[in-house]
């Protein structure tokens, strides 16, 4: 696979400044510190382009992230992290359900999960709302390279029992931004989000 194109377009805080563009979206959301700028960076081979951190809430705005010059990957700022004011908790958490029950350009919502741990009210109140929207998601287990195989494959059934009557659900895979573990069928799945996106578009156009 060639290396993809990508670049830095803008940092947003509110939706109002989101660019208005014919351009689709994948959106990486979830908990703070689950590893979303970390799977962005593994994704498109670059180590630095989404800052990552150890210190849960590291991401604080919408970045915007073009894609070979046809789609855009957008990293989220994460939800659930205590130790943010309970009021930016909550301008986060409009920020990011906003965008993500409301954004036209979005073609596919990453959920990222922790795959050593269970998935949060948070979590599942997200997923919750993408179904019942009919916004399409996915559900991505990260760090599958902190726990042995049987139990990522415990998780990954776990995961797709909880998300089995869900239209609006594309697919539940593992991920590692260390090893890479993942990458391909992200992609595969990224590309399969992009093009029913624009059957979808040029069939109500
Ligand atoms: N072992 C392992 N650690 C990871 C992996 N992905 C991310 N991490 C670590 O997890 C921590 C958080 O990663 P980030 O990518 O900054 O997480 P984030 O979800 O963007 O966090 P916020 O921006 O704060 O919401 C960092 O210390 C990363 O090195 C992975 O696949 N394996
Ligand atoms: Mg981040």
């Amino acid at each position: 696979m060639h290396t993809p194109r990508v670049a830095f377009l803008r940092s947003v805080v509110r939706l109002e400044e989101l660019p208005d563009y014919p351009f689709p979206e994948v959106a990486f959301a979830g908990r703070s510190n689950v590893g979303k700028s970390s799977l962005l960076n593994a994704l498109v081979l670059q180590r630095r382009l989404a800052r990552t951190s150890a210190t849960p809430g590291q991401t604080r705005s919408i970045n915007l992230y073009p894609v070979n010059g046809e789609w855009v990957l957008v990293d989220l700022p994460g939800y659930g992290y205590a130790r943010v004011a309970r009021q930016q908790r909550e301008e986060f958490r409009r920020l990011v359900m906003g965008y993500l029950l409301e954004r036209k350009q979005l073609a596919l919502a990453c959920v990222l999960v922790d795959a050593r741990r269970d998935p949060t009210n948070d979590d599942l109140a997200l997923l919750e709302e993408l179904e019942l929207h009919h916004r399409r998601f996915a559900v991505i287990l990260t760090k599958a390279d902190t726990i042995a195989p049987v139990a990522l494959q415990e998780r990954l059934d776990q995961i797709r029992g909880l998300v089995e009557q869900c239209t609006a659900c594309m697919d539940v895979l593992a991920t590692s931004a260390r090893t890479k573990l993942g990458r391909t069928h992200l992609w595969a799945l990224i590309r399969n989000a992009l093009d029913c996106y624009r059957t979808q578009q040029s069939a109500s156009a």
